[in-house]
Formats: structure tokens, C-alpha cells, sequence
């Protein structure tokens, strides 16, 4: 058969079910096979999408899609999608073609930059930002190099592989590629000296990461902290893992999270982290003041993880965290009580600490962001998807969303690439069309990835818009008023930046939309959008002075050298009574 079908039947017959692509000849066999594949190609209008499409699909689907792309400008636009998926270790599997191999620059005899039409070579472009990268040279390597790749995307820390075919090669006669076994490796949970520093804490804290999701262990994890009692903190990657209500979650931590999390973590004498690679957003920029007395225990399948300059890691613990926590012998823990007291005192402290207390901003016309995602959190459906772009959607929302039981929620948070909301969650559609899909996203992220309203539109994909517009980039513009004085550059109207107006835009793809000016309209709307069976964008316009509150920012000295202080300490800064109140509380 040709090459190209034998390529789709082997990752069909691995399930892969869906393909986010953009057309082009150097894939022109490629595209001819995926015409009579099983694989249900969904063609987009940017290589950038399709990635991030396809990186949205796998976080609900759990397994990887394909993303099919023609060379040069299609592998350059597809980059920063893939490098999403790479830095949040999302199964991925990209094929991009090629020219003809004796058309190749490496064949050209001498020439630097271009041989074949619309060429760039791929490998060097790309390596630094996928597990795998193969350039198919010649049909006898097909079976052992896709065997690799696909091995190299779903084991591990999973992640992008990218494929390379050249026109000529496409075309060629192969067999039916045969599949090779995938042998599992065995590690060393380290469970005697876990038990003994669980044992011996007082005040120990659940550290729950990306991780969860990527093992697939959520129903291990919950079963795990509710049968030891120990408080949960999570990361961004994370949020989703525990409904808000939950009698053991504290909340997100981090530079942007809550003050009682922070204070916790900062408080423990024994961090257990679990499928977090502890980013710098969660252990603060002056990584020193981070915890500082706690017994650090980190599960994770990357090593390398656990030997970053950012965190001292006390007991690093090399495993596939669902295999860890399946086996973890929790009749050994003694101290349910000592930890169940120090989790109430926690909790008494979220409700008096809580997101509630901070300041809110009334201007006319406006909603406070926090104001939004409050009405998100109590009308939407407890198994929605709920995918957020950059800037005020990401991070107010993991801020204040309040998770349900079955709710999803997440974004491209290690690169945090500003239009990934759109694409990633139509790909999230595409994994469960059975779950209602809400996106929040801000003006400028939104425009970086417009395009895609007309994939909405052309699937009557049922999704639900949120555009949080603050005619800017507030995130840029609180950072220049905090570090430079309010000295703008490229963030609002006053410094050459602005936004359209995005119901206008819904217009022209033919998607319903309306403008919500008050809070009660956007509860009313959000109320009526629910029910609808088709695509829907809300626009809310969001104050300009809008903060995040609160949050641990970073500071400058007179002489214009930034620093940070722990992540404990978080503006709008408490007062000495309030402090005095929390130490006598955890003291
Ligand atoms: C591709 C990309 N370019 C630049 C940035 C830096 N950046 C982070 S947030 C932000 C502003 C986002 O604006 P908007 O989406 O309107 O959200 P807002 O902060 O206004 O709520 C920028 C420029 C980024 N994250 N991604
Ligand atoms: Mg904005």
C-alpha cells in the first residue's frame, strides 16, 4: 500500500480518532490518504490552531489527535502551538510534509537557506520543542521510526513527536506497518520514608499538579488525600482536580493564587508534591523564601524535574504517579486527627480570607472581572470544559473560578501563549461534544486567533464565548503602572494599543452575540446562552483599572533592581492585626 495510508492505518488502529490540519502540497499524498482514513480530519485556518487544537483535544480526551501541516510556513506557524503542548506535557503526534528528498537544502550541494519550494528544514527548527523528530529518509525506517514516535508521545512525561515526510517518500509501497510492544518500566516508590515524614509532620500540605491529569489518576488522588486528611493546595494545571467545596481543598497557590494556600504552604513542615513541577508562578521568583521548613517529597516521572536549582527536593521519587498512589499503603498513616485540626484551622481561615474580602471596582458600563467569573462559577453546567485564553481570563479565572464536581478547566499555562483559548477549545469539543464548552478570553488573546470563528461556525460547534474586553492588555499595563510608574507602552488606547468590538466580529462570521453592561444582564444572558445549540459570544467590557488582587508582586529598589518577596506575602498587604490574628490560629 502507499506509504501515507500505511501511516494513518497504524495510528488509527492506536486510536487516534481526530486530525486538526491546514492544507498544503508538500503533504499532498498525506491529505489524499486522511480522505479515505478513519481519522475525521477537521481542517482549521492557522497551523498555529491546529496545534493548540489538537493540545485541547488530548487534555479531554487523553489520548493524542494529529495535526497534519505542508512544510516551511505551515511547520514555523504550527510552533508555538507544539511548544505548548511540550512545556505542559500533552501527547501530541505531527506530521508535516516535505519537498521531494532530492530537493532537500541537504541535497542542494552547498546552499544556507532555501532549496525546494517553500522550504525550511524542519529538525532544527523544531527539535528543541518535541519529545521526538524523525525526517523519513527512506520507507524501510517507516516501522521502527512511528513505533518510536509514538512510544516517545504516550509514555513517560508524554509530550509532541514530530514527523517529517518528503513528497517522494509519501508515495512509496510499504507493508502494513506491524506494531512493536511497549515495555513498561519499573520504579522505586520509596513508600518506607515517605510514611516516616508523613508520620512525623504536623502540618503537612498536598502539593497536586498537571501531573494528576497527564497519569490519569484523579479518582487515586482524591481517594489518597481523603483517606490521609491532609490539606490540598494545586496549580494552575490543577485547579480541576477537587470541587471547591471539597472539605480538604485549600485552594490554588502561587504568585497569583489565594492568601490562605500561600500561607499554608509557607506555614508546612512537610510538602508533599505530586505531578508538579513546581513552576516559578508557584514557588515565587525569590524561590530561597519558598517554604522554607518544610521536608520536600516530590512524585514525579521526569527527574529532571526534581533536581531544578528552584526547589530542594528532600525525598525525589522517580514514578508514574497512578502506579505510586494505587499502592501507597495508607493503613501506615497514624496522625489522621493532628492533620484533620490543622486542616479545620485552615479552612476557618479560607472563609475568613477568602477572595470575598478583596476590593472590588465599580465603574459604569463595567463588570469586575471577579464579578464575571463568580457568575461563570454558579451558572454553568458541572461538566463543562471551560478553557481560558491569557491575561485577566487566565489568571482571575484560576483565581476565583469555583470548581464543580466534573467541571474541566484549563489553559496553555507553562508557555501561556496569548489565542490559545479559540482553538484549544475546539479541540476540547472535539474530545467530548457531549460537554458543554466555555471559552473566557481577553481582547488581545482573542485576536490572536479570531480566524477560528469560522470553524465554529462551519461545525456548529455549540460553544459559548466569554470576551473580557479592557480595550488593552491589562496584564502589561499593571505591570508598567506598578514597576514604571504608569509609564504605558503598547498596552492601552494612550500608548497605540486598542480592541475591537468583538459582537461586530461575531457579526461577520454569521455567530450570535451580544454585549452584557451590567452584572445582572450577564447573569440573565449567561442563563439564556446555556440552552443553545449553537456557537454564542458574550462581550463584557471590564475596567481598565481592573486589578488582580491579590497577589505577590514583584518589587523595585531606587536603584531600578527588581525583587520579590515570599509568596506569602500578597497585595493588597494585610494588616498587623490580621497577621497576628493568622499566627495565633496556626501558631
Ligand atoms: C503570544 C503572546 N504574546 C505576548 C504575551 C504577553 N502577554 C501576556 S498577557 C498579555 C495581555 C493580554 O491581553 P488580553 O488578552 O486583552 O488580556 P488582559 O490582560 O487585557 O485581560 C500579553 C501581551 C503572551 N502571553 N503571549
Ligand atoms: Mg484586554
Amino acid at each position: 500500500m502507499k506509504l501515507s495510508d500505511a501511516v494513518l492505518n497504524f495510528l488509527a488502529a492506536k486510536g487516534v480518532e481526530k486530525c486538526f490540519s491546514v492544507t498544503g502540497g508538500a503533504a499532498a499524498h498525506i491529505f489524499d490518504s486522511l480522505s479515505r482514513s478513519s481519522i475525521e480530519t477537521i481542517h482549521m485556518h492557522h497551523e498555529q490552531s491546529c496545534a493548540m487544537a489538537a493540545d485541547g483535544y488530548a487534555r479531554i480526551a487523553k489520548k493524542p489527535a494529529l495535526v497534519v501541516i505542508t512544510n516551511g510556513p505551515g511547520v514555523s506557524n504550527a510552533i508555538t502551538g507544539v511548544l505548548g503542548a511540550f512545556q505542559d506535557s500533552i501527547p501530541m503526534i505531527v506530521i508535516s510534509g516535505q519537498v521531494p528528498t532530492t530537493q532537500m537544502l541537504s541535497n542542494s550541494g552547498g546552499a544556507k537557506r532555501q532549496f525546494g519550494v517553500q522550504e525550511v528544514e524542519t529538525g532544527p527548527l523544531v527539535s528543541s520543542i518535541v519529545k521526538y523528530f524523525v525526517c523519513i529518509q527512506h520507507e524501510s525506517e517507516l516501522q521502527e521510526q512511528l513505533n518510536h514516535a509514538w512510544e516517545f508521545a504516550t509514555t513517560g512525561r508524554p509530550g509532541p513527536v514530530w514527523i517529517e515526510i518528503p513528497l517522494n517518500i509519501q508515495a512509496r509501497e510499504v507493508e502494513q506497518i506491524q506494531m512493536t510492544a511497549i515495555l513498561s518500566t519499573d520504579t522505586t516508590p520509596r513508600y518506607r520514608e515517605c510514611i516516616e515524614a508523613i508520620n512525623s509532620s504536623r502540618k503537612p500540605i498536598l502539593v497536586i499538579g498537571a501531573g494528576v491529569h497527564t497519569s490519569n489518576s484523579e479518582n487515586e488522588l482524591i481517594r489518597f488525600a481523603t483517606l490521609l486528611r491532609i490539606p490540598v493546595v494545586s496549580t494552575w494545571g490543577a485547579n480541576d482536580i477537587f470541587p471547591a467545596e471539597h472539605s480538604l481543598y485549600l485552594g490554588n497557590f502561587g504568585i497569583l493564587g489565594n492568601r490562605i494556600p500561600n500561607i499554608a504552604v509557607q506555614e508546612s513542615d512537610l510538602l508533599l508534591i505530586l505531578g508538579s513541577r513546581m513552576s516559578i508562578p508557584n514557588t515565587g521568583y525569590e524561590t530561597k523564601l519558598f517554604s522554607p521548613n518544610s521536608f520536600k517529597i516530590m512524585v514525579n516521572i521526569d527527574s529532571d524535574e526534581m533536581n531544578k536549582s528552584s526547589l530542594e527536593v528532600n525525598l525525589a521519587i522517580e514514578s508514574d504517579l497512578k502506579k505510586w498512589l494505587i499502592h501507597f499503603p495508607l493503613e501506615e498513616i497514624e496522625k489522621g486527627e493532628i492533620f484533620e485540626r490543622w486542616n479545620s484551622k485552615l479552612n476557618s481561615l479560607s472563609e475568613e480570607f477568602g477572595l470575598h474580602r478583596e476590593e472590588i471596582i465599580y465603574e459604569a458600563r463595567k463588570i469586575d472581572s471577579y464579578d464575571v467569573i463568580e457568575c461563570i462559577s454558579k451558572l454553568i453546567e458541572s461538566d463543562a470544559t471551560l478553557v481560558t485564553d491569557m491575561g485577566t481570563s487566565f489568571t482571575c479565572t484560576m483565581q476565583a473560578f469555583r470548581n464543580l464536581h466534573k467541571t474541566r478547566l484549563f489553559t496553555s499555562s507553562g508557555t501561556s501563549s496569548m489565542g490559545f483559548g479559540l482553538p484549544g477549545a475546539i479541540g476540547a469539543y472535539f474530545a467530548d461534544p457531549k460537554r458543554p464548552i466555555y471559552l473566557i478570553a481577553g481582547d488581545g488573546g482573542f485576536q490572536m486567533n479570531l480566524q477560528e470563528l469560522q470553524t465554529v461556525k462551519y461545525h456548529r460547534i455549540p460553544i459559548k464565548i466569554i470576551i473580557l474586553n479592557s480595550d488593552g492588555y491589562l496584564a502589561v499595563s499593571i505591570m508598567q503602572q506598578n514597576l514604571f510608574e504608569g509609564k504605558f507602552v503598547g498596552s492601552n488606547p494612550q500608548s497605540g494599543l486598542d480592541s475591537p468590538r468583538f459582537t461586530k466580529i461575531a457579526k461577520a462570521f454569521g455567530i450570535k452575540s451580544r454585549e452584557a453592561l451590567t452584572k445582572k444582564k450577564l447573569e440573565r444572558y449567561l442563563r439564556k446562552i446555556r440552552k443553545r445549540q449553537s456557537g454564542y459570544l458574550l462581550e463584557v467590557q471590564i475596567s481598565s483599572k481592573q486589578l488582580m488582587r491579590p497577589r505577590s508582586q514583584s518589587l523595585r529598589k531606587s536603584d531600578g533592581t527588581m525583587y520579590s518577596k515570599g509568596i506569602e506575602v500578597m497585595w493588597p498587604f494585610l494588616s498587623q492585626k490580621d497577621l497576628d490574628f493568622i499566627q495565633s490560629k496556626l501558631g
